[in-house]
Protein backbone atom coordinates (compact mmCIF):
# COMPACT_ATOMS: atom_id res chain seq x y z
CA UNK A 1 0.00 0.00 0.00
CA UNK A 2 1.09 3.31 -0.73
CA UNK A 3 1.68 6.03 1.76
CA UNK A 4 -1.72 8.29 0.88
CA UNK A 5 -3.51 5.21 0.93
CA UNK A 6 -2.00 4.03 4.33
CA UNK A 7 -3.04 6.92 5.79
CA UNK A 8 -6.08 7.31 4.68
CA UNK A 9 -7.34 3.74 5.44
CA UNK A 10 -6.08 4.17 8.82
CA UNK A 11 -8.07 7.44 9.29
CA UNK A 12 -11.26 5.76 8.35
CA UNK A 13 -10.00 3.10 10.79
CA UNK A 14 -10.54 5.93 12.98
CA UNK A 15 -13.81 7.25 12.58
CA UNK A 16 -15.34 4.25 12.16
CA UNK A 17 -13.68 2.92 16.00
CA UNK A 18 -14.70 6.07 17.44
CA UNK A 19 -17.55 7.15 16.75
CA UNK A 20 -18.92 10.76 18.08
CA UNK A 21 -15.28 11.68 19.07
CA UNK A 22 -14.94 14.78 16.86
CA UNK A 23 -11.80 16.52 18.70
CA UNK A 24 -10.02 12.85 18.68
CA UNK A 25 -10.57 12.99 14.26
CA UNK A 26 -9.57 16.34 14.22
CA UNK A 27 -6.02 15.92 16.17
CA UNK A 28 -5.67 12.64 14.14
CA UNK A 29 -6.06 14.22 10.81
CA UNK A 30 -4.18 16.66 11.59
CA UNK A 31 -1.10 15.09 11.90
CA UNK A 32 -1.73 11.72 9.50
CA UNK A 33 -2.20 14.61 7.13
CA UNK A 34 2.03 15.44 7.37
CA UNK A 35 2.93 11.84 7.52
CA UNK A 36 2.90 11.46 3.93
CA UNK A 37 6.71 12.65 3.06
CA UNK A 38 7.91 10.49 6.38
CA UNK A 39 6.44 7.71 5.06
CA UNK A 40 7.31 7.67 1.70
CA UNK A 41 11.13 8.07 3.01
CA UNK A 42 10.67 5.26 5.44
CA UNK A 43 8.40 2.51 4.50
CA UNK A 44 10.02 -0.13 6.81
CA UNK A 45 6.65 1.92 8.85
CA UNK A 46 4.01 1.17 6.51
CA UNK A 47 4.10 -2.50 6.89
CA UNK A 48 4.93 -2.70 10.88
CA UNK A 49 1.30 -1.13 11.67
CA UNK A 50 3.12 1.94 13.74
CA UNK A 51 0.00 3.99 12.16
CA UNK A 52 -2.50 1.61 13.60
CA UNK A 53 -0.92 1.29 17.35
CA UNK A 54 -0.04 5.14 17.83
CA UNK A 55 -3.86 5.66 17.50
CA UNK A 56 -5.14 3.25 19.37
CA UNK A 57 -4.55 4.01 22.88
CA UNK A 58 -2.21 1.64 24.82
CA UNK A 59 -4.83 1.25 27.97
CA UNK A 60 -8.52 3.87 28.39
CA UNK A 61 -9.87 4.03 32.16
CA UNK A 62 -13.45 5.46 32.57
CA UNK A 63 -14.76 5.34 36.41
CA UNK A 64 -17.22 6.66 38.42
CA UNK A 65 -16.33 9.57 40.68
CA UNK A 66 -18.66 10.17 43.84
CA UNK A 67 -18.43 12.49 45.79
CA UNK A 68 -20.64 14.74 48.73
CA UNK A 69 -21.03 18.18 48.33
CA UNK A 70 -21.52 21.29 51.04
CA UNK A 71 -25.11 20.75 51.43
CA UNK A 72 -25.05 16.97 51.84
CA UNK A 73 -26.12 15.96 48.63
CA UNK A 74 -24.37 13.24 46.87
CA UNK A 75 -22.74 14.06 43.31
CA UNK A 76 -21.61 11.73 40.39
CA UNK A 77 -19.14 12.45 37.96
CA UNK A 78 -16.96 10.70 35.44
CA UNK A 79 -13.34 10.39 35.28
CA UNK A 80 -10.80 9.60 32.72
CA UNK A 81 -7.29 8.70 31.95
CA UNK A 82 -5.72 7.75 28.73
CA UNK A 83 -2.69 5.62 28.82
CA UNK A 84 -1.83 6.28 25.39
CA UNK A 85 1.68 5.76 24.52
CA UNK A 86 4.71 4.62 26.31
CA UNK A 87 7.49 4.33 23.96
CA UNK A 88 9.32 7.54 25.41
CA UNK A 89 8.64 6.99 28.74
CA UNK A 90 6.18 6.77 31.98
CA UNK A 91 3.10 8.11 30.35
CA UNK A 92 2.65 11.67 31.07
CA UNK A 93 0.25 14.20 30.72
CA UNK A 94 -2.59 16.54 32.33
CA UNK A 95 -5.75 16.23 33.80
CA UNK A 96 -8.37 18.58 32.62
CA UNK A 97 -11.29 19.40 35.15
CA UNK A 98 -14.04 21.04 33.08
CA UNK A 99 -17.39 20.13 32.45
CA UNK A 100 -17.44 19.60 28.57
CA UNK A 101 -14.63 16.78 29.19
CA UNK A 102 -15.72 13.49 27.66
CA UNK A 103 -13.69 10.68 26.20
CA UNK A 104 -12.92 12.34 22.55
CA UNK A 105 -11.50 15.05 24.06
CA UNK A 106 -9.49 13.43 26.30
CA UNK A 107 -8.35 11.17 23.61
CA UNK A 108 -7.17 14.39 21.45
CA UNK A 109 -5.13 15.66 24.03
CA UNK A 110 -3.57 12.51 24.98
CA UNK A 111 -2.40 11.52 21.12
CA UNK A 112 -1.26 15.48 20.88
CA UNK A 113 0.59 14.76 24.19
CA UNK A 114 2.63 11.09 22.55
CA UNK A 115 4.38 14.17 19.96
CA UNK A 116 4.35 16.89 22.25
CA UNK A 117 6.42 15.10 24.53
CA UNK A 118 8.68 13.40 21.55
CA UNK A 119 9.47 16.79 20.77
CA UNK A 120 10.86 17.50 24.65
CA UNK A 121 13.34 15.46 23.68
CA UNK A 122 12.78 14.11 27.31
CA UNK A 123 12.14 10.44 28.73
CA UNK A 124 8.31 10.79 28.33
CA UNK A 125 5.03 9.17 26.71
CA UNK A 126 2.04 10.87 26.46
CA UNK A 127 -1.38 10.38 28.56
CA UNK A 128 -4.26 12.42 29.49
CA UNK A 129 -7.06 12.39 31.77
CA UNK A 130 -9.50 13.98 33.67
CA UNK A 131 -13.45 14.89 34.49
CA UNK A 132 -16.26 16.34 33.87
CA UNK A 133 -16.30 18.14 37.21
CA UNK A 134 -16.66 21.81 36.93
CA UNK A 135 -14.66 23.52 40.22
CA UNK A 136 -16.08 26.68 38.94
CA UNK A 137 -18.03 27.75 42.55
CA UNK A 138 -17.19 24.98 44.75
CA UNK A 139 -15.56 25.18 48.07
CA UNK A 140 -12.58 24.36 48.83
CA UNK A 141 -14.15 21.58 50.69
CA UNK A 142 -15.92 20.32 47.58
CA UNK A 143 -12.91 20.40 45.51
CA UNK A 144 -11.01 18.92 48.01
CA UNK A 145 -13.24 15.74 48.36
CA UNK A 146 -13.53 15.57 44.72
CA UNK A 147 -9.96 14.99 44.03
CA UNK A 148 -9.89 12.63 46.90
CA UNK A 149 -12.18 10.43 45.40
CA UNK A 150 -10.74 10.57 41.97
CA UNK A 151 -7.54 9.91 43.11
CA UNK A 152 -8.67 6.74 45.19
CA UNK A 153 -9.57 5.10 41.94
CA UNK A 154 -6.90 6.85 39.70
CA UNK A 155 -3.78 5.84 42.36
CA UNK A 156 -3.68 1.98 41.10
CA UNK A 157 -3.13 3.03 37.46
CA UNK A 158 -0.23 5.83 38.74
CA UNK A 159 2.99 5.68 39.39
CA UNK A 160 6.58 7.28 38.94
CA UNK A 161 7.82 4.94 36.37
CA UNK A 162 4.16 3.85 35.06
CA UNK A 163 1.99 7.11 34.89
CA UNK A 164 2.53 11.12 35.90
CA UNK A 165 -0.58 13.43 35.46
CA UNK A 166 0.05 17.25 35.87
CA UNK A 167 -2.50 20.06 35.83
CA UNK A 168 -5.06 21.45 32.61
CA UNK A 169 -7.67 23.07 32.26
CA UNK A 170 -9.47 23.60 35.93
CA UNK A 171 -6.21 21.71 37.70
CA UNK A 172 -3.75 23.97 39.51
CA UNK A 173 -1.56 23.58 42.27
CA UNK A 174 -4.56 23.76 44.69
CA UNK A 175 -6.16 20.30 43.06
CA UNK A 176 -2.61 18.65 42.93
CA UNK A 177 -2.16 19.19 46.03
CA UNK A 178 -5.19 17.39 47.04
CA UNK A 179 -4.70 14.43 44.56
CA UNK A 180 -0.88 14.67 45.84
CA UNK A 181 -2.11 13.69 49.67
CA UNK A 182 -4.49 11.38 49.11
CA UNK A 183 -2.40 9.53 46.62
CA UNK A 184 0.23 9.36 49.97
CA UNK A 185 -1.90 8.54 51.89
CA UNK A 186 -3.64 5.09 49.83
CA UNK A 187 -0.41 3.86 49.39
CA UNK A 188 1.56 5.08 51.84
CA UNK A 189 4.28 6.16 49.60
CA UNK A 190 5.92 9.57 49.66
CA UNK A 191 6.55 9.12 45.91
CA UNK A 192 6.92 12.92 44.82
CA UNK A 193 7.49 11.76 41.37
CA UNK A 194 4.15 10.91 40.70
CA UNK A 195 2.65 13.86 39.92
CA UNK A 196 4.30 17.23 38.72
CA UNK A 197 2.86 20.72 39.38
CA UNK A 198 3.63 20.47 43.03
CA UNK A 199 3.38 23.55 44.87
CA UNK A 200 7.07 24.63 45.51
CA UNK A 201 8.51 23.79 49.01
CA UNK A 202 7.04 20.04 48.81
CA UNK A 203 8.48 18.66 45.46
CA UNK A 204 7.51 21.40 43.45
CA UNK A 205 9.80 22.76 40.32
CA UNK A 206 10.53 25.93 40.48
CA UNK A 207 9.41 27.81 36.85
CA UNK A 208 6.37 24.72 36.46
CA UNK A 209 4.03 27.34 37.30
CA UNK A 210 5.42 30.18 34.67
CA UNK A 211 6.66 26.98 31.82
CA UNK A 212 3.53 26.76 29.74
CA UNK A 213 3.09 30.47 28.87
CA UNK A 214 6.77 31.55 29.01
CA UNK A 215 7.72 28.76 26.41
CA UNK A 216 4.60 29.50 23.98
CA UNK A 217 6.07 33.10 24.15
CA UNK A 218 9.66 32.04 23.74
CA UNK A 219 8.61 29.59 20.88
CA UNK A 220 6.89 32.93 19.22
CA UNK A 221 10.12 34.63 19.45
CA UNK A 222 12.48 32.07 17.67
CA UNK A 223 9.77 32.29 15.31
CA UNK A 224 9.58 35.83 15.23
CA UNK A 225 13.46 35.97 15.22
CA UNK A 226 13.85 34.19 11.84
CA UNK A 227 12.41 36.92 10.07
CA UNK A 228 14.45 39.78 12.08
CA UNK A 229 11.54 40.71 14.02
CA UNK A 230 10.62 40.73 18.35
CA UNK A 231 8.09 41.62 20.52
CA UNK A 232 9.57 44.63 20.96
CA UNK A 233 6.69 47.22 21.08
CA UNK A 234 4.39 45.05 19.21
CA UNK A 235 0.75 44.89 20.53
CA UNK A 236 -0.02 41.13 21.00
CA UNK A 237 -3.55 39.47 22.21
CA UNK A 238 -3.70 36.10 24.54
CA UNK A 239 -6.98 34.21 24.77
CA UNK A 240 -8.02 32.93 27.70
CA UNK A 241 -6.81 34.38 31.29
CA UNK A 242 -5.80 31.33 33.36
CA UNK A 243 -2.56 29.46 33.71
CA UNK A 244 -0.85 29.57 30.69
CA UNK A 245 -2.72 33.02 29.22
CA UNK A 246 -1.56 35.20 32.73
CA UNK A 247 2.43 34.17 32.18
CA UNK A 248 2.67 34.14 28.41
CA UNK A 249 1.42 37.60 28.95
CA UNK A 250 3.98 38.67 31.37
CA UNK A 251 7.04 36.93 29.53
CA UNK A 252 5.63 39.06 26.98
CA UNK A 253 5.57 42.38 28.87
CA UNK A 254 9.41 41.32 30.33
CA UNK A 255 10.39 41.16 26.34
CA UNK A 256 9.05 44.49 25.61
CA UNK A 257 5.63 43.92 24.30
CA UNK A 258 1.79 45.18 25.35
CA UNK A 259 -0.78 42.59 25.81
CA UNK A 260 -4.34 44.52 25.36
CA UNK A 261 -6.26 42.03 25.41
CA UNK A 262 -7.38 38.56 27.27
CA UNK A 263 -10.32 36.99 27.88
CA UNK A 264 -12.38 34.34 29.65
CA UNK A 265 -15.96 31.98 29.07
CA UNK A 266 -17.67 35.08 29.54
CA UNK A 267 -16.29 37.84 27.61
CA UNK A 268 -13.05 39.66 26.66
CA UNK A 269 -10.95 42.56 27.97
CA UNK A 270 -9.08 45.57 26.37
CA UNK A 271 -7.22 47.80 28.28
CA UNK A 272 -4.60 49.81 25.61
CA UNK A 273 -2.40 50.25 28.68
CA UNK A 274 -1.18 46.89 28.31
CA UNK A 275 -2.86 44.59 30.93
CA UNK A 276 -2.38 44.88 34.71
CA UNK A 277 -0.84 41.25 35.83
CA UNK A 278 -0.88 42.09 39.08
CA UNK A 279 -4.67 42.87 39.08
CA UNK A 280 -5.13 40.03 36.75
CA UNK A 281 -3.27 37.57 39.03
CA UNK A 282 -5.53 39.10 42.10
CA UNK A 283 -8.67 38.85 40.15
CA UNK A 284 -8.13 35.02 38.40
CA UNK A 285 -5.75 33.20 41.06
CA UNK A 286 -7.02 34.35 44.33
CA UNK A 287 -10.16 35.38 43.96
CA UNK A 288 -11.51 33.09 40.88
CA UNK A 289 -13.83 35.85 39.70
CA UNK A 290 -14.26 37.11 36.45
CA UNK A 291 -12.30 38.96 34.18
CA UNK A 292 -14.75 41.81 33.91
CA UNK A 293 -13.93 42.30 37.71
CA UNK A 294 -10.99 44.01 36.14
CA UNK A 295 -13.22 46.53 33.69
CA UNK A 296 -14.75 47.24 37.24
CA UNK A 297 -11.26 47.88 38.77
CA UNK A 298 -9.98 49.97 36.06
CA UNK A 299 -11.51 52.90 34.26
CA UNK A 300 -9.42 52.31 31.39
CA UNK A 301 -10.24 48.72 30.74
CA UNK A 302 -13.52 47.98 28.33
CA UNK A 303 -14.88 44.71 28.64
CA UNK A 304 -17.22 42.98 26.41
CA UNK A 305 -19.45 40.02 26.73
CA UNK A 306 -19.73 39.93 22.38
CA UNK A 307 -17.29 39.10 19.98
CA UNK A 308 -13.88 38.22 20.22
CA UNK A 309 -10.66 38.75 21.50
CA UNK A 310 -9.22 38.41 18.07
CA UNK A 311 -11.46 41.41 16.61
CA UNK A 312 -8.40 43.08 18.75
CA UNK A 313 -5.97 44.67 16.44
CA UNK A 314 -2.45 42.98 16.86
CA UNK A 315 0.52 42.13 15.66
CA UNK A 316 0.78 38.70 17.42
CA UNK A 317 -2.02 36.54 18.58
CA UNK A 318 -1.28 33.64 21.36
CA UNK A 319 -3.74 31.43 21.60
CA UNK A 320 -4.04 30.19 25.56
CA UNK A 321 -7.73 29.09 26.62
CA UNK A 322 -8.93 25.84 24.86
CA UNK A 323 -9.58 23.87 21.27
CA UNK A 324 -11.56 25.20 18.36
CA UNK A 325 -11.09 28.67 20.15
CA UNK A 326 -9.72 30.43 17.31
CA UNK A 327 -12.18 29.71 13.93
CA UNK A 328 -11.73 30.69 10.41
CA UNK A 329 -13.25 34.14 10.54
CA UNK A 330 -11.46 35.17 13.35
CA UNK A 331 -8.16 34.37 11.28
CA UNK A 332 -9.65 36.45 8.57
CA UNK A 333 -10.15 39.36 11.05
CA UNK A 334 -6.70 38.34 12.56
CA UNK A 335 -4.86 38.80 9.17
CA UNK A 336 -6.72 41.83 7.86
CA UNK A 337 -5.83 43.47 10.52
CA UNK A 338 -2.08 42.68 10.49
CA UNK A 339 -0.78 39.85 12.50
CA UNK A 340 2.43 38.39 11.85
CA UNK A 341 2.56 35.82 13.87
CA UNK A 342 0.37 32.78 15.97
CA UNK A 343 1.84 30.80 18.67
CA UNK A 344 -0.73 28.09 20.24
CA UNK A 345 -0.45 27.90 23.58
CA UNK A 346 -3.59 25.83 23.84
CA UNK A 347 -4.09 22.75 22.70
CA UNK A 348 -5.71 22.85 19.27
CA UNK A 349 -7.24 26.23 19.84
CA UNK A 350 -6.87 27.31 15.86
CA UNK A 351 -9.62 25.20 13.73
CA UNK A 352 -7.99 23.42 10.35
CA UNK A 353 -9.93 26.70 8.50
CA UNK A 354 -8.21 28.81 10.70
CA UNK A 355 -4.72 26.95 9.99
CA UNK A 356 -5.17 27.33 6.05
CA UNK A 357 -6.06 31.20 6.57
CA UNK A 358 -2.79 31.50 8.18
CA UNK A 359 -0.49 29.27 6.18
CA UNK A 360 -2.00 30.73 2.99
CA UNK A 361 -1.93 34.86 4.29
CA UNK A 362 2.17 33.49 5.34
CA UNK A 363 1.54 34.33 9.04
CA UNK A 364 3.96 32.63 11.24
CA UNK A 365 2.19 29.35 13.27
CA UNK A 366 3.26 27.56 16.11
CA UNK A 367 1.28 25.15 16.41
CA UNK A 368 0.51 24.21 19.96
CA UNK A 369 2.25 20.59 20.35
CA UNK A 370 5.72 22.38 19.44
CA UNK A 371 4.65 25.94 21.10
CA UNK A 372 2.96 24.86 24.02
CA UNK A 373 5.69 22.29 25.33
CA UNK A 374 7.07 24.03 27.82
CA UNK A 375 4.93 23.07 30.45
CA UNK A 376 5.61 19.36 29.75
CA UNK A 377 8.93 19.68 29.51
CA UNK A 378 9.21 21.48 32.12
CA UNK A 379 7.36 18.77 34.03
CA UNK A 380 10.12 16.49 33.16
CA UNK A 381 12.32 18.89 34.75
CA UNK A 382 10.17 18.20 38.25
CA UNK A 383 10.61 14.15 37.76
CA UNK A 384 14.51 15.02 37.62
CA UNK A 385 14.59 17.00 40.76
CA UNK A 386 12.47 14.75 42.74
CA UNK A 387 13.91 11.56 41.05
CA UNK A 388 17.66 13.46 42.60
CA UNK A 389 16.08 14.57 45.60
CA UNK A 390 16.90 17.83 44.29
CA UNK A 391 15.67 21.44 44.14
CA UNK A 392 17.05 23.81 41.20
CA UNK A 393 17.24 27.41 41.39
CA UNK A 394 14.37 29.05 39.17
CA UNK A 395 17.10 31.30 37.37
CA UNK A 396 19.09 27.63 36.58
CA UNK A 397 15.48 25.75 35.65
CA UNK A 398 14.36 29.06 33.19
CA UNK A 399 17.72 27.99 31.50
CA UNK A 400 16.67 24.82 31.16
CA UNK A 401 13.33 25.60 29.69
CA UNK A 402 14.58 28.18 27.50
CA UNK A 403 16.98 26.02 26.17
CA UNK A 404 14.23 23.11 25.59
CA UNK A 405 12.21 25.80 23.35
CA UNK A 406 15.05 26.93 21.45
CA UNK A 407 15.79 22.96 20.59
CA UNK A 408 12.22 22.27 19.78
CA UNK A 409 11.62 25.37 17.50
CA UNK A 410 15.28 24.24 15.36
CA UNK A 411 13.92 20.87 15.28
CA UNK A 412 10.19 21.70 13.57
CA UNK A 413 12.10 24.41 11.11
CA UNK A 414 15.27 21.40 9.99
CA UNK A 415 12.05 18.42 9.90
CA UNK A 416 10.51 20.83 7.66
CA UNK A 417 12.87 21.55 5.65
CA UNK A 418 14.62 18.18 4.87
CA UNK A 419 10.99 16.54 4.61
CA UNK A 420 8.85 19.25 2.52
CA UNK A 421 11.13 21.71 1.79
CA UNK A 422 9.70 24.82 3.57
CA UNK A 423 11.81 25.70 7.16
CA UNK A 424 8.30 27.57 8.06
CA UNK A 425 5.99 24.91 7.89
CA UNK A 426 6.09 24.05 11.73
CA UNK A 427 2.76 21.85 11.79
CA UNK A 428 4.90 19.87 9.25
CA UNK A 429 8.28 20.02 10.91
CA UNK A 430 6.41 18.74 14.69
CA UNK A 431 4.37 16.93 13.35
CA UNK A 432 7.27 14.78 11.55
CA UNK A 433 9.64 15.14 14.20
CA UNK A 434 7.78 13.91 16.66
CA UNK A 435 6.13 10.82 14.81
CA UNK A 436 10.09 9.76 14.08
CA UNK A 437 11.21 10.32 17.74
CA UNK A 438 8.36 7.78 18.53
CA UNK A 439 8.25 5.25 15.29
CA UNK A 440 12.09 4.55 16.19
CA UNK A 441 11.35 3.46 19.96
CA UNK A 442 8.44 1.19 18.76
CA UNK A 443 9.81 -0.52 15.94
CA UNK A 444 12.84 -1.13 18.67
CA UNK A 445 10.41 -2.44 21.22
CA UNK A 446 8.64 -4.81 19.07
CA UNK A 447 5.23 -5.65 18.61
CA UNK A 448 3.48 -4.33 21.46
P1 LIG B 1 -6.89 27.32 33.18
O1 LIG B 1 -8.01 26.54 33.73
O2 LIG B 1 -5.89 27.93 34.08
O3 LIG B 1 -7.45 28.52 32.26
C1 LIG B 1 -8.26 28.24 31.17
C2 LIG B 1 -8.68 29.56 30.55
O4 LIG B 1 -9.35 29.28 29.32
C3 LIG B 1 -9.67 30.32 31.41
O5 LIG B 1 -9.53 31.70 31.18
C4 LIG B 1 -11.00 29.82 30.89
O6 LIG B 1 -12.08 30.71 31.10
C5 LIG B 1 -10.72 29.67 29.42
N1 LIG B 1 -11.57 28.60 28.88
C6 LIG B 1 -11.53 27.29 29.21
N2 LIG B 1 -12.48 26.59 28.58
C7 LIG B 1 -13.13 27.49 27.83
C8 LIG B 1 -14.21 27.40 26.94
N3 LIG B 1 -14.82 26.22 26.69
N4 LIG B 1 -14.61 28.53 26.31
C9 LIG B 1 -14.00 29.72 26.57
N5 LIG B 1 -12.97 29.87 27.41
C10 LIG B 1 -12.55 28.78 28.02
O7 LIG B 1 -6.18 26.36 32.11
P2 LIG B 1 -4.72 26.45 31.48
O8 LIG B 1 -4.32 27.87 31.33
O9 LIG B 1 -3.86 25.52 32.22
O10 LIG B 1 -4.97 25.79 30.05
C11 LIG B 1 -5.30 26.57 28.90
C12 LIG B 1 -4.97 25.78 27.65
O11 LIG B 1 -3.57 25.49 27.62
C13 LIG B 1 -5.67 24.43 27.49
O12 LIG B 1 -5.89 24.20 26.12
C14 LIG B 1 -4.63 23.44 27.99
O13 LIG B 1 -4.84 22.16 27.47
C15 LIG B 1 -3.37 24.07 27.45
N6 LIG B 1 -2.11 23.70 28.08
C16 LIG B 1 -1.93 23.84 29.42
C17 LIG B 1 -0.72 23.52 29.98
C18 LIG B 1 -0.45 23.74 31.42
O14 LIG B 1 0.71 23.54 31.83
N7 LIG B 1 -1.40 24.17 32.24
C19 LIG B 1 0.37 22.95 29.18
C20 LIG B 1 0.11 22.92 27.76
C21 LIG B 1 -1.11 23.27 27.26
P3 LIG B 1 -13.12 30.40 32.29
O15 LIG B 1 -12.34 30.62 33.55
O16 LIG B 1 -14.21 31.38 32.08
O17 LIG B 1 -13.55 28.98 32.11
O1 LIG C 1 -1.08 19.89 27.69
C1 LIG C 1 -0.07 19.79 28.43
O2 LIG C 1 1.07 19.63 27.96
C2 LIG C 1 -0.26 19.89 29.87
N1 LIG C 1 -1.37 20.11 30.33
C3 LIG C 1 0.92 19.70 30.79
C4 LIG C 1 1.21 18.26 31.02
C5 LIG C 1 2.26 17.96 32.06
O3 LIG C 1 2.41 16.77 32.34
O4 LIG C 1 2.90 18.87 32.59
Amino acid sequence: MNASAHIEAVYTEICRRNPGEGEFHQAAAEVLDSLKPALDRHPEYTGTGILERLCEPERQLIFRVPWVDDHGAVRVNRGFRVEFNSALGPYKGGLRFHPSVNLGIVKFLGFEQIFKNALTGMAIGGGKGGADFDPKGCSDGEVMRFCQSFMTELHRHLGEHTDVPAGDIGVGAREIGYLFGQYKRITNRYESGVLTGKPVGWGGSHVRTEATGYGAVYFAEAMLATRGAGFEGRRVVVSGSGNVAVYAAEKVHALGGRVIACSDSSGYLVDENGIDLDLLKDIKEVRRARISAYAEAKPTARFSARGTVYDVPCDIALPCATQNELGGEDAVALVKNGVRAVAEGANMPCTPEAVAVFREAGVLFGPGKAANAGGVATSALEMQQNAARDTWSFEATETRLAAVMRDVHRQCRDTAEAYGGNSEDYVLGANVAGFLKVAQAMTAQGVI
